[in-house]
């Protein structure tokens, strides 16, 4: 993505999984917004923003944040939301194993309580080690953790994938953990 419209990805992901009302715009059940609507309501702030940049920071977003309807009129997140919303994905049988980057100041806490949503909807993880530790390394020096997916949805687990790639869940129990020595 070009990095001018970084803050504009920024905005939208407050915007399609935050807080909807920080400009005025509403999302339906699926989490859907009206595309006109949010294009005014983000130039009040940025009278430049466009449909053209919006369909840019889409098709160009390196991880694929924001799904456009197929008449383009709706958009939406594709996860990561705190909003509730129910995205109606299916359960799908996920990977065996799956990865999840956190950093060593949660790991007390993980091994105790497993992983919990906290503010989010769900429990993301990732389908490799290169992602998890992207997503580890957001908040300092990554720990991998390793997911015993299949035994999860073995014990009855609903996993979902999300149209960005992204596996989720509720919650991951602490003996469902590989932690790293
Ligand atoms: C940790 C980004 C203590 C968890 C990424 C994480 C991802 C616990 C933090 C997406 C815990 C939650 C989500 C427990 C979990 N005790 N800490 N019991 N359970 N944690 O941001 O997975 O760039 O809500 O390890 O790429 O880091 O926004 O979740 O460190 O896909 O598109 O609590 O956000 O995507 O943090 O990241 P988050 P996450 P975007």
């Amino acid at each position: 993505m070009r990095p001018e419209l970084v803050p504009y990805s920024r905005l939208l992901s407050h915007v399609l999984r935050h807080r909807p009302e920080s400009v005025g715009v509403k999302l339906d059940k699926a989490g859907w917004t009206e595309v006109a609507g949010l294009i005014l309501a983000v130039q009040r702030k940025h009278p430049e923003f466009d449909m053209d940049t919006l369909v840019e920071v889409v098709d160009t977003n390196e991880k694929k944040r924001f799904a456009l309807s197929p008449d383009k009129l709706k958009i939406r997140a594709s996860q990561g939301h705190s909003v509730g919303v129910e995205l109606g994905l299916n359960p799908v049988r996920p990977p065996a194993v799956l990865f999840h980057g956190t950093v060593e100041r949660n790991l007390a806490s993980i091994k105790k309580q497993g992983l919990l949503r906290c503010r989010r909807n769900h429990v993301h993880l990732s389908a490799d080690v290169e992602t998890a530790t992207r997503v580890g390394a957001r908040r300092g020096r990554p720990v991998i953790l390793t997911i015993d997916s299949a035994h999860m949805s073995a014990a009855g687990v609903k996993f979902f994938c999300s149209d960005n790639n992204v596996w989720l869940c509720e919650h991951v129990s602490p003996e469902f953990i590989r932690f790293p020595k």
